[in-house]
C-alpha cells in the first residue's frame, strides 16, 4: 500500500521552484539542472509505480546527451529498456508540475487506483540508476534515489556513471534474466565483435589504400573512457580516442556528434594533421554516433559520414548477408522483405533513394527514436537511424531462434557454408548492437567490422552515395502547435494553405524536398529543405521560414 506520510515527508523536502512548468518531451525531462531536483525525485517515483504496475526491472538515466553541461535531464527505461511508454508520458507531467507535496500524493493516488498498481505483487520495486559525467549528476541521481524510496519496498540500484545506452542495455538483460553488469555488456559487446572478425571472408581484413585507424571524439563526455575500457578487452582495434574526459575540455563544447552533425566541421582536438584518417564522434551520452574525415585545407572542414549512412552501411551487409540464407531453401519464411529499413523526413533524400534501389522496403515515420524503434519491431530484422547519429538494429525473437538452429546445425558438423557462416554473422551482430535503444559504443565495433568484412576505406564507404545539400533552419513562432503536420511529418495540415505555398515554392527547384514540423524538444518550428545545389537548399529553407512566420 502507499504510505502517504513517507511521501509527504520526502517530496517537501523537493519543493517544485516557483513558476517552473517541465514536460516530459521526446527525451524525457531537460532543463538547466539547478531547476531540476524536484522533477527527478518524481520520476523517481514514477519510475517504482512502473515497475510495480510491470512487475519488472526500470531504468533511470540522468543526463542531457549532447546539450551544455550545465543543463541535465531524466528519463525512464522501460522495461524491454526501451522509452517509457508513450501512454504514461502524461501522468509524468501531470507529476512533474504537482504544485505541492500534497497535490502530488493525490495525483499518485489516483493514478494508482486508476492503473490498478498492485503493491501486493509478487516483485517488490526496483530501479536501477545511472548518470553520465556532468557536475550535476550526483546530486540528482539522490534525488532520484529518495523518489525511488518514498515507495515502500522499493529498492534503487545506483549503478554509476554510465552511458545513456548501458543502463538501457541493463535494465533489458534484468528483464530477460541474463547477465546484466556493465562487466557483462564490455564482454557481450567484446565477444560478439571477434565473433565477426573471425568471420570475415580470408584475404579481406587487409585491403589496399585503407587506414587502419580509428580516431574518436569522446565529447569530453562518459563515452571515451567506456570507449578505452572496450578497447582494452579487444586489443585488435587501433583506436585513439581524444576529448575523452572533463580534464580536456567542456563536456559538449565544440565538440561531440551533435555538433559536428550540425555544423560539419571537425570537433576540438581535431584538424588538418588528421586529413584522410577514419575519425569518429559520440554525443555526451554515447547514444549517438556519426563518422568523419578531415579534408586536408587548413581551416579543416570534413567530410561528414552521419546516420543515414551507418544505416546504408548496416543496410548493405545485412542485405548481403540475407542474400546468402535466402539461397537456401528454408529461408523463404524470412525473405527480403521482413528486413525493414526505418527513417525519419530528415533522412538525406539520396539516401532514402540509395536504399530504395537496393530494392529495400524504406519506412517514415514522426521524429523521434520512439516512433522508429516502435516501427522497426515490426520487422524481423529492422534498421532504424536518424540522421543525427542515433540509431540500432532490431532482431525479431523468431528469427533469433532460426537463427540458432542455423548456426547449431554449423557446429554439428556441416562445415561452415556460406549460409551458416551468414547466420552466424547476424546472430553475432544481434548481440553486438544494443537492441533496446542506438549505442555509439557498439555502433563503433559493428562499422569498424563491416569495413573490414568489405575491405573498404571511409572513403569509399561515403561513396555509396553523396548527399544532396540541405538546409535546416529554425522559426521562432508565437505558437508552435498551430502548425499540424501528417504523413510522418511531411505534409502541412494546418494552418490552411500552407502546405500549398510550401509546394508551389518547392516546385521551382531541381530536386527539391522541403517540409515543416513544430520542435518537439525546443519552442520553434524547424524548417528542412533539400536541393541539387547548396544555394537551392538555402533559398528554398529560406522562402519557406518566410511562409511559417
Ligand atoms: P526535435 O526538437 O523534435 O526536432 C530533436 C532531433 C531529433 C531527436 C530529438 C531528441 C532533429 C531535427 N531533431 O527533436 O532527431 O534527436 O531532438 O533528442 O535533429
Ligand atoms: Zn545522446
Amino acid at each position: 500500500e502507499l504510505q502517504k506520510s513517507l511521501i509527504l515527508e520526502s517530496s517537501s523536502r523537493f519543493l517544485i521552484p516557483q513558476g517552473v512548468k517541465v514536460s516530459y518531451g521526446t527525451a524525457g525531462f531537460r532543463e538547466d539542472a539547478s531547476i531540476l531536483s524536484s522533477t527527478v525525485y518524481r520520476v523517481g517515483i514514477l519510475a517504482a509505480l512502473r515497475s510495480l504496475k510491470t512487475q519488472s526491472v526500470i531504468g533511470v538515466m540522468i543526463t542531457a546527451s549532447h546539450n551544455k553541461v550545465s543543463d541535465n535531464g531524466v528519463k525512464i527505461a522501460d522495461p524491454s529498456g526501451g522509452m517509457l511508454s508513450q501512454d504514461w508520458e502524461p501522468f509524468a507531467d501531470e507529476l512533474a508540475n504537482a504544485a505541492s507535496p500534497q497535490q502530488l500524493l493525490q495525483l499518485i493516488t489516483e493514478f494508482v487506483e486508476k492503473e490498478r498498481i498492485p503493491f501486493d505483487g509478487v516483485r517488490p520495486a526496483e530501479i536501477l540508476l545511472g548518470r553520465d559525467t556532468r557536475p550535476s549528476g550526483e546530486a540528482l541521481l539522490e534525488a532520484a534515489r529518495q523518489g525511488v524510496t518514498s515507495i515502500v519496498g522499493a529498492v534503487a540500484s545506483d549503478m554509476g556513471i554510465l552511458t545513456t545506452p548501458q543502463l538501457h542495455w541493463m535494465v533489458r538483460a534484468r528483464n530477460k534474466g541474463i547477465k546484466a553488469s556493465e562487466q557483462d555488456y564490455f564482454e557481450q559487446l567484446s565477444n560478439s565483435f571477434r565473433c565477426l572478425m573471425d568471420l570475415i571472408p580470408t584475404g579481406q581484413s587487409k585491403c589496399d589504400g585503407m587506414n587502419d585507424k580509428l580516431v574518436v571524439d569522446g565529447a569530453n563526455g562518459v563515452g571515451g573512457a567506456k570507449l578505452q575500457i572496450l578497447h582494452k578487452l579487444l586489443n585488435v582495434l587501433d583506436i585513439e580516442v581524444r576529448n575523452s574526459s572533463q580534464d580536456e575540455g567542456v563536456l559538449n563544447d565544440g565538440v561531440g556528434a551533435d555538433y559536428v552533425q550540425k555544423e560539419k566541421v571537425a570537433p576540438r582536438g581535431f584538424g588538418s594533421k588528421d586529413a584522410g584518417i577514419r575519425c569518429a564522434s559520440l554525443d555526451g551520452d554515447a547514444d549517438r554516433l556519426v563518422y568523419f574525415s578531415v579534408l586536408p585545407e587548413s581551416n579543416a572542414p570534413i567530410d561528414l559520414v552521419d546516420g543515414d549512412k551507418i544505416l546504408s552501411l548496416f543496410a548493405v551487409f545485412i542485405r548481403e548477408q540475407l542474400s546468402f540464407l535466402n539461397e537456401k531453401e528454408d529461408i523463404k519464411n524470412f525473405d527480403k522483405s521482413r528486413l525493414g529499413i526505418i527513417q525519419t523526413a530528415y533522412a538525406n533524400g539520396a539516401s532514402t533513394n540509395y536504399l530504395k534501389h537496393l530494392g529495400l522496403e524504406v519506412n517514415l515515420t514522426p521524429t523521434g527514436v520512439k516512433y522508429l524503434h516502435e516501427k522497426a519491431a515490426d520487422f524481423d530484422i529492422g534498421i532504424y537511424f536518424e540522421a543525427n547519429g542515433h540509431g540500432t538494429i532490431l532482431f525479431s525473437e523468431t528469427f533469433i531462434e532460426w537463427l540458432e538452429v542455423r548456426s547449431n546445425k554449423l557446429s554439428s558438423g556441416s562445415k561452415g557454408s556460406e549460409a551458416e557462416k551468414a547466420a552466424l554473422r547476424l546472430l553475432a551482430v544481434s548481440k553486438l548492437i544494443n537492441q533496446a535503444v542506438g549505442d555509439a559504443l557498439s555502433g563503433v565495433l559493428l562499422v569498424e567490422v563491416i569495413l573490414k568484412h568489405m575491405g573498404w576505406s571511409i572513403h569509399r564507404w561515403n561513396e555509396l552515395y553523396h548527399d544532396l545539400p540541405s538546409r535546416q533552419l529554425k522559426v521562432k513562432v508565437a505558437d508552435r502547435t498551430s502548425v499540424v503536420t501528417a504523413n510522418a511529418e511531411t505534409v502541412v495540415v494546418r494552418p490552411p494553405g500552407l502546405q500549398e505555398a510550401i509546394n508551389a515554392e518547392t516546385a521551382k527547384y531541381t530536386q527539391g524536398r522541403c517540409f515543416v514540423r513544430p520542435s518537439g524538444t525546443e519552442d520553434v518550428v524547424r524548417v528542412y529543405a533539400e536541393a541539387s545545389t547548396q544555394e537551392a537548399a538555402d533559398t528554398l529553407a529560406n522562402c519557406v521560414a518566410k511562409l511559417v512566420d
